[in-house]
């Protein structure tokens, strides 16, 4: 019955279904159908209901857990294992642990809420009241130390095409790790590595993703969105985690076998980058110029006004 009801509100949202409506297709009582709802209601759903137009379905209580993700990966491309916390400072130093305790590639680490949740250089990535995605994949993908950034670029790519899939949102990539919808920032990627000289030891890719309507502050206001916000439907925090986990365990293979390479036409469909006006930053040097490409390693080329051609391994671009 529930599942029945979830399932005809859904369906219609954003529009309201009638208490007759919903009745025959329940083939209950208008009675019945209502003392559903307030059952519903206790449990958590936040149903609207207006006389004469009927039930609107606003929100669903959302079952984060490590089960609510790992139950959706059993055909994974990757041996994920998840690592499930309340609250965590950062998830990228708890995954450094589990590796060095032994963990493996595909170890994943998610928390509900971080109380330190970092951006690169020492930034602050804000993820504290519970309503965001913050995730970091444990891999050991044995390639030189070079081409760990490269995977930053990957996980852009098959965050972009997960939550497209499941939302119909088209965000864009912003070189190297940012994710925009309409300018806004809704993710981010942090990717560390442990490595020896030859070749990596570990690469710990960490995603924030903004899923609810969150209470930012210092600026973020006016600069961060979330998908709930852009897809203006709900979005479930175990469902966006378990479509990235499957979509990047099948990039993450083409990335193992053809490098960047076999996910550049990809990252470049999904770009705002290309062919912009772009200021680089790279260790307190400044300069401006046009993105033109990224080349097979994932690095930005940018074309200054006398002609010649820079390549930017690494460091922050603003779009102009
Ligand atoms: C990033 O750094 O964008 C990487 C963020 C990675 C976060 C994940 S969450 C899971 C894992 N565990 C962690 O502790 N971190 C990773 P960066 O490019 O440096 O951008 C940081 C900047 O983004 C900040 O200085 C703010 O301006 C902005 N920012 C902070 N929190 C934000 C948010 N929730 N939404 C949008 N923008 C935000």
């Amino acid at each position: 019955m529930k599942s029945k009801l979830l399932a005809v509100l859904k369906e219609n949202y954003p529009e309201y279904v009638s208490g007759e409506k919903l009745s025959g297709e329940l083939s209950c009582s208008r009675t019945a159908v209502w003392k559903h709802i307030e059952k519903m209601r206790k449990e958590g759903y936040i149903i609207k209901a207006v006389r004469n137009r009927g039930y609107l379905l606003e929100s669903s209580p959302e079952a984060f857990s490590a089960h609510a993700v790992a139950s959706q990966l059993s055909d994974a491309l990757l041996p994920y294992k998840i690592n499930f916390y309340r609250e965590l400072p950062s998830t990228q130093p708890e995954a450094q642990r589990l590796f060095l305790e032994g963990a493996g590639e595909g170890t994943v680490v998610i928390a509900d809420s971080q109380t330190s949740g970092r951006g690169r250089l020492g930034r602050e990535w804000q993820s504290g009241e519970g309503k965001g995605l913050a995730m970091s994949i444990i891999l050991t993908p044995g390639i030189p130390p070079y081409k760990a950034p490269q995977l930053t670029l990957a996980a852009a790519v098959s965050i972009v095409k997960a939550v497209n899939k499941m939302t119909g949102i088209d965000m864009e990539i912003k070189w190297p790790n940012d994710l925009l919808v309409d300018g806004r920032k809704v993710c981010g990627i942090l990717t560390e590595m442990q490595s020896d000289p030859d070749q990596v030891r570990s690469v710990i890719v960490g995603i924030g993703l903004n899923v609810k309507k969150d209470n930012f502050s210092g600026g973020l206001e006016n600069t961060a969105v979330t998908l709930e916000e852009a897809a203006g439907r709900e979005v479930d925090r175990a469902d966006v985690a378990a479509a990235i986990l499957m979509q990047f365990a099948s990039d993450y293979k083409l990335f193992l076998d053809k490098g960047f390479k076999g996910l550049k036409k990809d990252w470049e469909t999904h770009t705002c980058t290309l062919g912009r006006f772009v200021r680089v930053e790279q260790n307190g040097v400044y300069f401006t110029g046009k993105a033109e490409s990224v080349d097979d390693q994932g690095v930005l080329q940018v074309r200054t006004e006398d002609g010649i051609l820079h390549p930017v391994v690494s460091g922050d671009i603003e779009l102009s």
